[in-house]
């Protein structure tokens, strides 16, 4: 039985499902009936899958609650693509991986989206909780595949996935080249596997914390709308490590933190950095474009509503030591 894009539905629980005639949802459909839909006249059919599950449900539960879900070479979810998918977004409540190595790379364990076309996907591993990935499947046929990937067995790891074939029509679908997509007027940005717990194991140095992953990628942050002129950006604060790229940052007792302070444009273009374009540090001038550096300024302004990330495929070379990432908060700038 096909059912063509049934509406979407709220299960109980506060998960979403799919509208189906009653008796085809676990008969048919391999899901979960969870509650009632369209008037009582259907029942709202959930999609929870784990290792070697597929689905071709919109919406997509995806864990670790299998006993090989850790097990070499990997734990796959294959989803046939829904009608008029254009992007998929993974919704990541748990994302709890093995840390990256000393250089930053994902290498025991880590997440993936394959079957997208397009550039090389990105490796997500460490603590990414609360995360989420955009991936866009404009010209890909699928089927499509989220693997968490292990090189040797991880006890102890989990996940929890939510997986939405995003339609082509959903206002909540990102523009192209975005990697994720904030949809909320403001927020907080962390850079993935940024946590303010330490590591195991630690960073090498055995700063507090998690280590910054040697990953690409673009944030976008959906337009405010009219009255909204890009974005302002400011450090979170309380967090003495909310913005390391570069550097070494051993305390010294004769060096108070942050050592490399900011930096801009000229003084980091091929070690980690943020673009943030025609970026304007509150007090200055003239905007810059990149950042880098242990310290972001108070404030910096763009028209622009994405930052785009850029990591140079290893730390211990620059002697970028414990460097943690990101945590930054957005606000839309009024015009
Ligand atoms: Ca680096």
């Amino acid at each position: 039985m096909i059912v063509v894009n049934p509406k979407s539905c709220n299960a109980t629980g506060g998960q979403t499902g799919a509208c189906l005639p009653i008796f085809t949802c676990a008969t048919k459909f391999a899901g979960t009936v969870k509650g009632k839909c369209s008037l009582g006249l259907g029942e709202c059919c959930v999609f929870e899958r784990s290792c070697g599950g597929e689905s071709a449900g919109r919406v997509t539960y995806f864990s670790s609650s299998a006993s090989d879900a850790t097990t070499a070479p990997a734990c796959s979810l294959t989803l046939t693509k829904a009608t008029n998918t254009c992007q998929l977004r993974v919704e990541m409540p748990t994302l709890e991986l093995a840390e990256p190595n000393a250089e930053g790379l994902c290498e025991q364990q880590y997440l993936e989206v394959t079957g997208a076309g397009g550039a090389e996907p990105l490796k997500i591993c460490g603590k990414n909780s609360g995360q989420h990935l955009v991936v866009d499947t404009r010209g890909a046929a699928g089927p499509f595949t989220v693997s968490v990937i292990n090189s040797q067995a991880n006890p102890g790891t989990s996940w929890n996935l939510e997986v939405e074939q995003v339609a082509c029509d959903s206002p909540n679908l990102a523009p192209t080249g975005c990697d994720q997509y904030y949809l909320e007027a403001s927020g907080s940005v962390k850079s993935f596997n940024y946590d303010t717990a330490a590591a195991t194991p630690t960073q090498p140095d055995g700063n507090p914390g998690s280590r910054h992953l040697q990953e690409s990628y673009t944030i976008c942050v959906k337009e405010g709308g009219s009255g909204s002129c890009g974005l302002e950006w400011t450090p979170a604060a309380g967090e003495d490590y909310a913005f390391t790229l570069t550097g070494y940052l051993i305390p010294d007792p004769l060096i108070p933190l942050p050592i490399f302070r900011t930096a801009t444009d000229g003084l980091c273009p091929f070690t980690d950095h943020l673009v943030i374009p025609e970026g304007l540090v509150r007090g200055e001038a003239n905007p810059s474009t990149v950042f880098c550096g242990s310290l972001f300024p108070e404030a910096v302004t763009s028209p622009s509503y994405r930052v785009t990330v850029v990591a140079n495929n290893g730390e211990v070379a620059d002697n970028d030591i414990d460097n943690r990432g990101f945590h930054l908060l957005y606000n839309q700038r009024s015009c």
